[in-house]
């Protein structure tokens, strides 16, 4: 999968995307990323990419003329353009999936109060959300977004992880896991993952993530 990121903060994404399950599927070809300067975009002695608002108000808006010289010269038809804002579609594990399926995403982020609306209107194909916070810019979504939807790529998981993100679909939170020692300082591991009796274990495994869940997240509950 191809990925473009439009942002005036190119320096933020130094770091997180150059290390563990990312580099490697970027190392192995199965993502390509590529960050760009909206700057790049501009004309003028000064690369302005910001105008006031028509009609007044605080703070300043991407202007239109970077953006869509930007969006026009990185995507094509099979190209998804993505806005990411406070305003969009929240995003989620199904979210993740899908846009796993798509050959070429172009996230482009927000900063300042936001984007000319024609950007909206006619640039973007999906408006996305990572969460209801506000942020100072796009950047950390897009990180997010790529992060989640990079694991889903084929290959990118080995196959234990891969089980585990099915059982994650399955709409449960995780059970509670223990390792070495049985005992530590008197805090004991149950009973039941030491017996060895797999049906048991499974059993308590099934208990422990309804009950976790109907507790801290009763929205995942049917
Ligand atoms: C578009 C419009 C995404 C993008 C406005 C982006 C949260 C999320 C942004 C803004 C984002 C999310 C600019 C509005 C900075 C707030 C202080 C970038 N915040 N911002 N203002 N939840 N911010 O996915």
């Amino acid at each position: 999968m191809k990925i473009d990121v439009l942002t005036l903060f190119p320096g933020m994404f130094a770091g997180p995307l150059d290390e563990s399950i990312i580099q490697r599927a970027r190392e192995r070809g199965v993502l390509d990323l590529r960050i760009v300067n909206l700057r790049e975009f501009t004309h003028d002695r000064h690369k302005t990419v910001d105008d006031k608002p028509f009609g007044g108000g605080p703070g300043m808006l991407l202007k239109p003329e970077p953006m869509f010289e930007a969006v026009e010269s990185l995507a094509n038809e099979r190209t998804r353009v993505i806005l990411l804002t406070p305003g969009g579609r929240k995003f989620d594990q199904s979210v993740a999936r899908e846009l796993a399926t798509q050959e070429h995403l172009l996230l482009v982020c927000g900063s300042y109060e936001g984007f000319d609306e024609r950007i909206r209107e006619h640039l973007a194909d999906d408006e996305l959300s990572i969460g209801d916070y506000v942020l100072t810019n796009g950047a950390l979504p897009a990180m997010v977004i790529i992060d989640t939807v990079t694991r889903l790529l084929p290959g990118v998981l080995g196959d234990d992880e891969s089980a585990r993100e099915e059982s994650f679909s399955a709409g449960l939170l995780e059970y509670p896991q223990y390792t070495r020692p049985a005992e530590f300082r008197g805090l004991r591991v149950p009973d039941v993952l030491l017996s060895g009796h797999h049906a048991e274990i499974a059993k308590w495994r099934l208990e422990q993530s309804r009950a976790r869940t109907a507790a801290v997240r009763p929205d995942l509950m049917k």
